[in-house]
């Protein structure tokens, strides 16, 4: 009957199926398709009961995010799921896959709900700096009662169904065929006539909430503590109270209301564009389509250091036995031991169990052999950035690592087609720099060297998928596209204290602009010798910025939190820094030696001084195709830097404010400091001239490729 939606019929039950690949999102289509059946169902004596169930790999995962800003069409979703909602024959949702947004909302608005084992149901809309906006907040409070409601909502992690069904969300859970299951719920229901249970038109579960919302609030002040700038968990609060507060009808009006303001808003358009933009970033412009990658069954990983270790952790977390080899027992049985420290710490969080723990320490094995390598199929070293130590290594590999294998170097900011030329296959190597927690970070720069083969580089983002990174896919340059434009902004802080700024004012306005920790208490935190020692060894900055600050406080045995003091004091048991008299007296000292006079320096001028550097490397990196994509680099700073997720990354963000604005205020800043390193970068100074964007660039080029 539709394209997208079918009917068939199993007896008294008539099947409706949505097919509409690849998450069957709910588009106008589908919508169409799904109420012009439910009306000829209606009132088809023949038809009991009706079963609402998906093809393909998923039920659907909402609603279709491209049709978002665009004229809505009809029938909204809403207008749907209130139809189903009324039908005067029961209708049973059969739940596949991940059950998410509009999807579990119009599984909501059906009377019954099976969903296979295997099944996860939520409402993730609060990702995309959304509210569930047909039904959601006020339905599920009605099915599962008002606090879990909340934590489903506020989170967005989608639930599995064993503990929805727990919660009550769902009536049966099928390890078996989950149609053929709702189809004998449906007969099941039909047959006995009862008149169809509308979540609407229950309230039994609210009662106790209003009586005392004690509980209710500490959930909403707990949930959303750490929603630093995001207008979305609030909003979610908010909505889930109009279920308290307000008759079913006006309380759907008001989420309508609330989501539509926030769908036009710029953290959702902000958040949406960050949801496209890393799907986006592993995707090669001039892959050959249908590139495969090698199968990797064994990985192994060079150096059981910081990073050595932690990236051995997200192999064994996916099930894939790695090789940790070094060069002393003593280093391995270290390294080995801080991965198992580090595990016990998430059995003490109760995020793991001691079982888990076992299990993944038995797929790691430790090795001082070098030659313990020739079994895997992928080898990543992380040793020490010493482009030396690193060549001797490939070198080595490439006598002892099969022919198939991929070599890949975590190197942040060498060469990588200098690493590659020392093996007689630079087409099987690559970068794949990972981000400190390795365990933890999601990003993956993923450094395709210029004799990476196709599906080498593909086997990088398979692999980074499947050890659920977020893998970005870009070229060789010094740091590539995270570290280079961290430089850019690194130049202007320290310079930003010597002209008058205060290290806490700094940290301030860069924690309030909404990354989670300004860059001195970043320093702290790091620890500010392992710079200076650097600084030392190459007899200066390599960047040739100035660190004088950090490098006197150095000096002085101030290397951040692990001595107490750095560019902030640290008191025993106390959460973060404090300011200190004599941090603010020594760059006053140094600012003088240098002849610069310092000056009050606003919150404004701080945030453009060290965002605006790094647009405009961005623009760098774009135009020399480091990057293929201005949401590449988007994504990059999400994922591995804190940029905030709500300002949709560094190249959206300047298309907000403007790219002429960005220019005019680095020309500024390069007339009043005499830093010719300020001024734009040409690409940005072109787009600028034309009133154009990174955004039109960017589709621009694609269309071109
Ligand atoms: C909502 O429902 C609002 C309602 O409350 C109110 C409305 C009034 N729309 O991620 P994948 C695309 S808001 C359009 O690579 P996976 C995706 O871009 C929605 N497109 O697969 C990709 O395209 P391409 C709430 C969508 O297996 C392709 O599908 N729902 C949508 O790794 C495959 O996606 C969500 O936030 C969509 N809704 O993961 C769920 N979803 O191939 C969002 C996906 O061209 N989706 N696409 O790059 C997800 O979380 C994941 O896609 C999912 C599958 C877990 C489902």
């Amino acid at each position: 009957m539709s394209d997208v939606v079918g009917v068939s019929r199993d007896g008294d039950v008539a099947v409706v199926t949505i097919d509409n690949p690849p998450v069957n999102a709910l588009s106008h289509a589908v919508r169409s398709g799904v109420f012009e059946a439910m009306k000829g169902l209606k009132d088809d004596d023949g038809v009991k009961a009706i079963v609402l169930a998906c093809a393909g790999r998923t039920f659907s995962a909402g609603a279709d995010i491209t049709e978002f800003g665009k004229t809505p069409q009809p029938p909204s979703l809403i207008e749907l799921i209130n139809e189903i909602e009324a039908m005067p024959k029961p209708v049973v949702a059969a739940l596949h896959g991940t059950v998410l947004g509009g999807g579990f909302e119009l599984s909501l608005g059906c009377h019954y709900r099976v969903a296979s084992a295997a099944a996860k149901v939520g409402l993730p809309e609060v990702k995309l700096g959304l509210i569930p906006g047909a039904g959601g907040t006020q339905r599920l409070p009605r099915l599962i009662g008002p606090i879990e409601a909340l934590k489903v909502i506020v989170s967005g992690d989608p639930v599995p169904a064993a503990r929805a069904l727990e919660l009550g969300a769902l009536d049966e859970v099928v390890d078996g065929d989950v149609n053929q299951a709702a189809i004998a719920l449906a007969n099941k229901v039909g047959a006995e006539g009862a008149a169809p249970v509308r979540l609407s038109e229950r309230d039994d579960l609210l009662a106790d909430v209003k009586a005392d919302p004690t509980a209710f609030n500490e959930a909403a002040a707990r949930l959303t503590a750490r929603a630093r700038g995001l207008e979305a968990p609030h909003a979610c609060v908010e909505a889930v109270k109009f279920s308290l507060d307000l008759p079913v009808a006006e309380g759907m009006a008001r989420e309508r209301e609330l989501f539509l303001k926030l769908m036009n808003g710029d953290q959702s358009k902000a958040q949406r564009h960050v949801f496209f933009a890393e799907r986006q970033a592993a995707k090669v412009l001039d892959m050959p389509k249908g590139t495969k990658g090698r199968p990797v069954e064994k990985v192994a990983v060079i150096g059981a250091g910081t990073m050595g270790g932690g990236i051995s952790m997200n192999f064994a977390n996916a099930g894939i036995p790695v090789t940790i080899i070094e060069t002393s027992q003593d280093a391995l049985d270290r390294g080995l031991g801080t991965i198992e420290k580090n595990y016990n710490i998430s059995v003490s969080r109760g995020r793991m169990t001691e079982d888990d723990v076992k299990k993944r320490m038995s797929l790691l094995t430790g090795s001082t052999d070098m030659a313990d390598v020739a079994d895997a199929d992928l080898i990543i070293e992380a040793v020490f950035e010493e482009m030396d130590i690193k060549k001797e290594i490939f070198g080595k590999l490439d006598t002892l690592a099969k022919p198939t294998a991929v070599l890949a170097t975590n190197t942040s900011y060498l060469d990588v087609n200098e690493i590659a030329r020392m093996t007689s296959r630079p087409g099987s190597v690559l970068g794949m720099h990972f981000f400190s927690p390795a365990n933890v970070m999601k990003l993956l720069e993923i450094v395709r060297g210029a004799e990476t083969e196709p599906e080498v580089l593909a086997t990088a983002i398979e692999i980074g998928r499947r050890i659920r990174k977020v893998p970005v896919v870009v070229g060789v340059c010094f740091g590539f596209v995270g570290n280079r434009m961290l430089r850019a902004r690194s130049l202007e802080t320290e310079q930003l204290l010597l002209e008058g700024a205060t290290p806490q004012q700094v940290d301030a306005a860069i924690t309030r602009f909404g990354f989670p920790m300004g860059p001195f208490a970043m320093g702290d935190l790091a620890g500010l010798d392992i710079g200076w020692r650097i600084r030392k060894q190459m007899g200066g900055s390599a960047d040739g910025g100035s660190a004088d600050v950090a490098d006197a406080l150095c000096e002085m045995g101030r290397f951040g939190q692990k001595t107490g003091r750095g560019f902030y004091i640290y008191e025993k048991g106390a959460r973060g820094g404090t300011p200190d008299p004599e941090v603010e007296a020594l760059i006053a000292e140094i600012a003088a030696k240098k002849g610069i006079k310092r000056r009050e320096i606003g919150e404004e001028e701080i945030v453009e001084r060290l965002i605006y550097p790094m647009i405009s490397e961005g623009a760098k990196i774009l135009e020399e195709g480091i990057a293929q994509r201005p949401g590449d680099i988007d994504t990059v700073w999400i994922n591995g830097y804190g940029f905030p997720v709500w300002r949709g990354g560094p190249m959206f963000y300047a298309d907000q404010v403007g790219l002429k604005t960005i220019r005019d205020r680095l020309n500024h800043y390069a007339e009043t400091t005499g830093k010719e390193a300020l001024r734009p970068a040409p690409l940005l100074d072109r787009l600028a001239d034309e009133g154009s964007t990174f955004a039109s660039y960017a589709k621009e080029r694609e269309q071109a490729a």
